[in-house]
């Protein structure tokens, strides 16, 4: 297979097109704390097995892209450990008793440097894989994601991880507004809440793409043999 010419996926609202070396594989938050038993995520009654059905396929995926010699590069939500960073509104919201910063079950809640903010072994980062680390939902705001993607060439992107409706949709919306095209294998992204995983991935693709494109993971596995 040519890296340098375009493929063409199935998808919807329609294909997908995209030059495999001019496309990253953007994998959001895939964090201990969201997905693991004994997490932050679970601590809060959540329903793991939401998130974690995506942990295979996303492997697949990722062993696949890396053994295509393509881009990977891993987001992780987090904070400062002096929390500078974090707004005082996104502290408080949510009125619970245990916030970001307080001692999780798996470290200091969303702190950067905790165990619980560490992305799951299944799909740790390889040395030469750009870490996002970001502040909030989207991947662009307060990071440098934009400039690197921008110095590696990159104009278009796979983005799985989790949540669906949260920290995915967001960071594809401002990946829209900044001209990069957006595909988003619904086997490969997961939220807690069902409804909220069928409406996160209908948002995207209405209206003829207006956030971007959804298909699945054989799609892309099928195109790149
Ligand atoms: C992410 C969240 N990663 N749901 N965070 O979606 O708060």
């Amino acid at each position: 297979m040519d890296l340098y010419q375009p493929i063409s996926i199935d998808a919807e609202p329609y294909e997908f097109e995209f030059v495999p070396v001019r496309c990253a594989l953007l994998i959001i938050d895939m964090q201990r704390d969201f997905l693991e038993p004994g997490g932050f995520g679970a601590m809060l009654g959540n329903d793991l097995s939401q998130l974690r059905r995506t942990i295979e396929p996303n492997k697949v995926l990722l062993s696949k892209w890396r053994a295509a010699g393509l881009q990977v590069i891993h987001t992780r939500e987090g904070h400062r450990p002096d929390l500078t960073d974090l707004p005082p509104a996104k502290a408080v919201r949510g009125r619970g008793k245990t916030t970001i910063g307080d001692k999780g079950p798996m470290g200091r809640i969303l702190i950067r440097g905790e165990a619980g903010h560490d992305i799951i072994p299944e799909l740790y980062p390889l040395p030469n894989e750009p870490i996002i680390d970001k502040p909030g939902k989207g991947a662009f705001f307060a990071t440098d994601l934009h400039a690197i993607l921008q110095n590696v060439g990159i104009k278009k992107l796979i983005v799985t991880g989790v949540t669906t409706e949260v920290c995915v949709n967001t960071t594809v919306r401002e990946a829209n507004d900044r001209g990069y095209d957006c595909l988003v294998p619904e086997d490969c992204v997961g939220s807690y809440f069902p409804e909220f995983q069928e409406m996160g991935l209908k948002m995207i693709k209405a209206q003829g793409g207006i956030f971007g494109w959804v298909s699945h993971s054989s799609k892309i596995l099928a195109a790149l043999e």
